[in-house]
């Protein structure tokens, strides 16, 4: 890509990234063996390391990607496997040229397991700290709660004590909503955005991704969410896109993650110059990069290669997902 070293250049802020996605095959077989865990024998794709990371460049959908998504973190044990886990992907992320990571962690899919929110986070924020230490990266944590459970166990996980600690004390700093997002309407989640809004918490979902542009709309109404992770059916309706350019809410796009997961076609199907045009903010990111096999900066060359981009557009690009970020104006102006 020509402009591949300004690009990597760029101050960047990632905003859309599930530190489980971020669990490389060749971590997975590592914490496996270490761990005990037995992979299922039955699934060649867990033949080799080099086998799994193949099977992940064939996903068919969001469901085949998430069975692997959610076998994956099996073999996340204790509170070093969760910190090895982050501080892989802080290393990535920092060679790429991001300053600051609001990052994602699913709850219930490690307590479910047995294993305790205190676990999942004390390693998470080692490694967050770790980051501000050795690589200059500011860090952001958000529990995000997986729509395909019940309502009443998203809610439980929110009002848990350890949970609502980790509110009260700053260590986490907002709240998402992931997984399966057809057949999970926004509205469901109220009660829960509702009490988040109460306690001073950020928020944001995952909206108009693999839904549809209606979800968007329930999203911003009935959750009152800041920012929308994904949102890329946004462009399928010209009054609610004019109104979310109007209001300066971020999107949080994952390109790669939209190909891959069958959200587009391609690339160039995006609506990235629909929003350029409209004057709608949005960040790019990588979602789920050990899975996908591309991190933030290769979502960046891949936007510049379909859209032929020039150093202003650039420029606000990287603006507007510095200044949608969750972190302090202090920090926002150091970074720009
Ligand atoms: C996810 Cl790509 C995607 N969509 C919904 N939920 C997720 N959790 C992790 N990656
Ligand atoms: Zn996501």
């Amino acid at each position: 890509t020509p402009l591949h070293d300004f690009l990597k250049r760029l101050p960047k802020a990632e905003h859309h990234l599930h530190l489980e996605g971020a669990l490389s095959p060749t971590l997975l077989f590592e914490l496996a063996k270490r761990n005990n865990i037995s992979l299922p024998t039955e699934d060649s794709a867990f033949n080799s390391p080099d086998s799994l990371q193949s099977r992940y460049g064939r996903f068919t959908s969001l469901d085949d990607f998430l069975h692997y998504y959610y076998f994956g973190m099996s073999v996340l044990i204790h509170a070093h496997d969760f910190e090895a886990l982050a501080w892989d992907y802080f290393q990535h992320a920092s060679a790429d040229g991001v300053h600051h990571a609001e990052v994602f962690f699913d709850p219930q899919a490690h307590t479910t397991r047995g294993v305790s929110y205190n676990t999942v986070l004390s390693g998470f924020e080692s490694a967050c700290r770790r980051a501000e230490r050795e690589l200059g990266i500011t860090t952001e944590l958000i529990t995000c709660f997986l729509r395909h459970l019940p309502v009443e166990d998203c809610l439980a996980t929110f009002e848990n004590e350890h949970v609502q600690q980790s509110y009260r004390s700053g260590a986490v700093k907002g709240i998402g909503l992931d997984s399966s997002e057809v057949g999970f309407p926004p509205h469901l989640f109220s009660e829960i955005y509702e009490k988040a809004r109460k306690q001073g918490l950020r928020r944001t979902a995952h909206a108009g991704g693999e839904g549809p542009v209606d979800f968007i709309a329930s999203a911003l109404d009935t959750l009152g969410i800041e920012r929308i992770d994904h949102g890329i059916r946004l462009a399928d309706d010209a009054d609610l896109m004019a109104k979310v350019a109007a209001q300066g809410t971020l999107l949080t796009t994952c390109p790669i993650s939209n190909v891959v997961l069958g959200s587009v076609p391609s690339i160039q199907d995006l609506p990235i110059r629909k929003f350029l045009d409209a004057g709608v903010r949005f960040s790019i990111n990588s979602d789920d990069p050990a899975y996908f096999g591309r991190y933030i900066l290769d979502n960046y060359c891949s936007v510049q290669e379909s859209f032929d981009l020039d150093v202003q557009e650039w420029g606000s690009i990287s603006r507007a997902g510095i200044e949608g970020s969750w972190c302090g104006d202090g920090r926002k102006r150091e970074i720009l």
